[in-house]
């Protein structure tokens, strides 16, 4: 083990309590040495040139993919292991039954236990990050200690790293602390814990994204989404995407949709040719921090810095945008190759697979050529469509929030919350189909409120009840939605184009806002009636465009009561309005 006198002389003025928690832990896990990341771009050189001579990533083609990189990971450890999440918090019911519980003692010592000495003949990075612009007063501070050097590479992209952020956090005195180790990569010995009170982090056993990058999930989102509720704001599951409209006016949205239910391709939507003058701007893709601001407003800020998105059912017809910046600097998890050696993967649109995500010759009986939650980690910068605001420290003010999931019949293609109350009703009653996103069966119907399932680091109920006082601080909330772009006929075939086509329901959405769109009110909120859909130049059939933008009131009595179901899981720590609105639901459904 070394010491950390290793701290480098630039890097001094760090706090005397990082250096004293990086020490502990080193005595603990017996690292060989010590590196504190600095963010620049010769460590991370370096630290891709240790990679490939490792054998651990592998360049792609240098005139096609300058800079990308393929790295293949454990065939066992392929996405997010939610039955391996834990909250720990003191009492079981400040968790709730929205999430696993350990109590903080027995899981320091589970994880202490696998922790120890488990750095031996590794190196211990150290990587002070910030979620959010550095200069934000609604950016967050942490310090992610890793033993994987594939960790430090997707920190640098997906965070503001180094440097800059240790002196941020000298300065607040404040930071999260996340611990990581892959271990083993066994998968009995894998553990995602969060201690919400402590403000701290422990993962072992994963090298994935979700589960090893701590400041993405872990942090951004469970440990954020605490500490938001006991200092006034939010921290949601959302994309944010600026519209400029024909007239020139600029407005943001925020949405949440469950993983891989295409947030990534509506923050660098491309609008329609039949929608000439639009334009849009990605602030995020994943995750948005929501601040009432002294206007009455939402403003939101994106704390990420890139994007670690689905690969597969990328390609120029389904994201443009996306498929243009992942050409160069890009980090690729567990795609295909072509015999060109570059990135493949199901929906890219053209070339073929040679090789599979696993390293094996193609063979179509082994199924995907590319894992089905195979990704990119690539900096926001490069994305054609970034919008410059995303460096704003105040963020951007939010006109409309959009909640969204992937269902096959019941939801229609977009309706509007009464009002704020209602709205969160309709977040809370979100329910999708899961993804490949995480481990476990796909395709099941689960309710994911707010598309935060996964994510909410305390009781859903207080959860709600805390959505609901941040309504009563804003004067000018944003109109609250519902879409679902994934209707689909009895034979599988989807009946709404999706992707672009979106920018249309957007459309009426903001236009709803403005107060300039009619709709038709039903008892699940208000519908556009399809002339009030700007439908030039889209090939619908009128029957189904009918068909989407209907309410069955029999099949929604069902689904309330289903709701009233899921709501008494919570107990009285459910609000009293969230039943006062599934109620006033209930009796306009009749
Ligand atoms: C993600 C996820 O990686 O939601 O963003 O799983
Ligand atoms: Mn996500």
């Amino acid at each position: 083990m070394v010491s950390a006198s290793s701290v480098p002389s630039a890097l001094a003025s760090v706090s005397a309590e990082v250096t004293a928690w990086v020490n502990s832990v080193a005595q603990h896990t017996l690292p060989s040495q010590i590196h504190w990341c600095d963010g620049s771009e010769a460590e991370m050189a370096a630290l891709r040139a240790q990679l490939l001579e490792q054998g651990d990533l592998q360049a792609l083609n240098p005139e096609t993919f300058p800079d990308c990189f393929l790295a293949r990971s454990h065939p066992s450890d392929v996405a997010r292991v939610e039955h391996l999440t834990f909250i720990c918090t003191p009492h079981q019911v400040d968790a709730g039954p929205n999430n696993n519980w350990m109590a903080p003692a027995d899981a320091h010592a589970q994880m202490d236990a696998l922790f120890a000495g488990c750095m031996q003949g590794r190196t211990l990075y150290v990587v002070p990050y910030c979620m959010g612009p550095i200069d934000s007063p609604y950016s967050r501070c942490g310090v992610e200690i890793t033993d994987s050097a594939y960790v430090v590479l997707n920190m640098g992209i997906m965070t503001r790293m180094g440097r800059a952020a240790l002196e941020r956090i000298g300065r607040e005195g404040s930071f999260v602390r996340g611990l990581h180790s892959t271990g083993e990569l066994d998968p009995n010995r894998r553990f995602i814990m969060h201690f919400p009170e402590e403000l701290s982090i422990k993962s072992f056993g994963s090298g994935y994204g979700g589960n090893a990058l701590l400041g993405k999930k872990c942090h951004a989102l469970r440990i954020a989404s605490y500490q938001a509720r006991t200092e006034g704001w939010l921290a949601e599951h959302m994309l944010i995407v600026g519209l400029k409209n024909p007239q020139g006016e600029t407005h943001y949205i925020a949405c949440a949709f469950p993983s891989a239910c295409g947030k990534t391709n509506l923050a660098m939507l491309i609008p329609p040719d039949t929608m000439p003058g639009w334009e849009v701007f990605t602030v995020g893709d994943d995750i948005a921090w929501l601040h009432p601001g002294p206007d009455g407003r939402l403003w939101a800020i994106n704390p990420e810095s890139g994007y670690f998105g689905v690969a597969p059912g990328t390609g120029p017809k389904t994201n443009r945008n996306a498929y243009d910046m992942i050409r160069k600097d890009t980090l690729f998890t567990n795609v295909a190759l072509t015999d060109n050696n570059e990135p493949w993967w199901e929906g890219i649109g053209s070339g073929e697979p040679a090789i599979d995500w696993l390293g094996r010759p193609f063979d179509k009986a082994n199924g995907p050529s590319a894992h089905p939650n195979s990704r990119f980690t690539v900096s926001a910068v490069h994305n054609p469509s970034y919008a410059t605001e995303a460096e704003s420290p105040r963020g951007v003010p939010i006109s409309a929030l959009v909640f969204g999931g992937r269902r096959r019949e019941l939801a229609p293609l977009v309706y509007q919350a009464r009002d704020w109350a209602h709205g969160v009703l309709v977040g809370a009653s979100v329910a999708s189909e899961t993804t490949a996103a995480a481990t476990g069966a796909v395709g099941v119907v689960r309710r994911d409120p707010m598309a935060m399932k996964p994510f909410c680091g305390y009781n859903f109920g207080d959860y709600w009840q805390h959505w609901l006082s941040v309504g009563s601080k804003l004067s000018k909330p944003p109109g609250i939605f519902h879409v679902n772009w994934f209707r689909q006929d009895a034979g599988g075939k989807f009946l709404w184009p999706g992707f672009g086509d979106n920018l249309r329901v957007i459309s009426w959405i903001l236009d709803r806002c403005a107060g300039k769109a009619a709709a038709q009110e039903t008892p699940i909120g208000y519908l556009p009636n399809p002339s009030d859909l700007d439908t030039s130049g889209l090939h619908i059939d009128p029957a189904v465009l009918a068909e989407i933008l209907s309410v069955k009131p029999e099949a929604w009595r069902s689904e309330a009561a289903a709701m009233g179901e899921y709501l008494d899981e919570f107990g009285e720590r459910a609000p009293a309005a969230l039943r006062q609105q599934l109620q006033a639901l209930q009796q306009r459904l009749g």
